[in-house]
């Protein structure tokens, strides 16, 4: 038997002894899709310098081959999200051949309202009727993208805030927004859902316009079932219980999606599940078990210093055994321990599942998909990022950071 037989054989033994069914856990983990963020592959930066990589993707052709090498070392990440207009292109029939004969399918797509020095004091919350006209054009325009690239999401973040008390009407600002959002879904296909991001701060410093999960969800309520709210783990406050607000939009039918990524401090947008492993899973463990529930489960990251196609499978992966993790939550003896008031056999019962070491049923899931059984050793040894470096030697823009 080889280490990796060996190491399978006693997980399997252990699991059984708990009662627990390696295939159907292993069917789940099969199933579990991740979107990869087109962003996350090109160059990014802090504010105080960016760090271009060897062989970093120079546009959205050379991003969408490094989500599908991505795809070809996980199997569990056969998607990718496009933000517009850092992924524009001449012709969306040509970008969306590319996707396909990559292997993979657009995800979400992301508007850009952010970047343009108009957007100064806001975009569809501007002052200016023109600005909102504006930006409500670019929205309407993504909506027709995804539709042309057979996506079924409009995933939205604004940058909208103020910097000072006092410098703009908070209730004339929401109004604003309203209008512009219901427009914006009046004019939406019936395939595509309305994804609204919110984030406590940065880059306004005083009120932002979406900051929190209850001004998201309120905005969602008005415009209709299609609009939900997406929850980014770099975004809120410290201290705020994510699993606990995840439960609820869920059972509200208005949980659209993720944003994965991990924090120390603020939006550090570091690999998720590197910080607070622990939070991730017991947001997995909301979910409720099987693949099939899942909403949108998009990786939100910018990688600086870190090389960017490890990175990304370390968050894939991080995010498979996470997953797994929760599979393994014996739901009927929690719910046992909840209705007998016994406080911690229920924490017991999720500690037993967090600290089983599933990288042996990942790895054989992996292998059965035709994926790599150790995704980052065949990613070090294949030679494909020496090769991109060889490639790919000129300048490129800067995304995300
Ligand atoms: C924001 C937010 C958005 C992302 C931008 C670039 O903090 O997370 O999702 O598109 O960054
Ligand atoms: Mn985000
Ligand atoms: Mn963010």
């Amino acid at each position: 038997m080889t280490q990796s037989e060996s190491a399978y054989q006693s997980l399997l033994d252990s699991l059984g002894a708990r009662g627990i069914a390696a295939a159907s856990v292993e069917g789940e983990i099969a199933r579990l899709v991740i979107e990869t963020p087109s962003w996350g592959y090109g160059d990014s930066g802090t504010r105080f310098a960016t760090f271009p990589q060897p062989g970093r993707p120079r546009d959205v052709f050379e991003r969408i081959a490094d989500a599908a090498e991505v795809q070809r070392l996980t199997g569990t990440a056969p998607a990718v999200a496009l933000h517009f207009p850092w992924d524009a292109v001449d012709d969306l029939g040509e970008l969306a051949a590319a996707v396909a004969d990559a292997g993979l399918r657009v995800g979400a797509v992301n508007p850009n309202v952010f970047q343009d020095p108009d957007y100064r004091l806001g975009s569809i919350t501007n002052p200016a009727p023109e600005v909102r006209r504006r930006a409500l054009a670019h929205l309407l325009q993504c909506s027709e993208i995804a539709r042309e690239l057979s996506s079924t999401a409009l995933s939205l973040w604004f940058a909208d805030g103020t910097n000072y008390a006092g410098q703009d009407d908070l209730r004339a600002r929401r109004e604003r927004l309203e209008e512009a959002l219901a427009e914006l879904y009046a004019a939406m296909p019936e395939e595509q859902e309305l994804l609204l991001e919110y984030k406590f701060f940065e880059p306004a410093f005083y009120a932002t316009d979406i900051a929190d999960w209850g001004s998201a969800l309120l905005l969602c309520i008005g415009l209709g079932e299609r609009a939900k709210v997406l929850v980014d783990l770099g975004h809120h406050a410290h201290g705020v219980n994510v699993e606990q607000i995840v439960a609820l939009l869920d059972r509200e039918g208005r949980l659209g999606g993720f944003h994965f990524n991990n924090r120390k401090y603020a939006d550090d947008d570091l690999i998720v599940g590197s910080v607070n492993p622990l939070e991730l899973f017991l947001i997995f463990v909301e979910l409720g078990g099987g693949a099939g529930r899942l909403p949108r489960l998009t990786i939100d990251q910018a990688h600086n210093v870190e090389p960017k196609l490890e990175a990304m499978v370390r968050s894939v992966l991080n995010l498979q055994e996470s997953f797994a993790k929760a599979l393994l939550v014996d739901r009927t003896a929690l719910l046992a321990a909840q209705s007998a008031g016994d406080v911690l056999r229920g924490h017991e019962i999720l500690l037993d599942a967090f600290n089983t070491d599933v990288r042996p049923l990942c790895a054989k899931v992996r292998a059965e998909l035709g994926a790599a059984e150790d995704p980052l050793r065949e990613l070090r040894s294949s030679g494909y990022v020496e090769q991109q470096a060889r490639e790919r030697a000129s300048e490129t823009m800067q995304l995300k950071g």
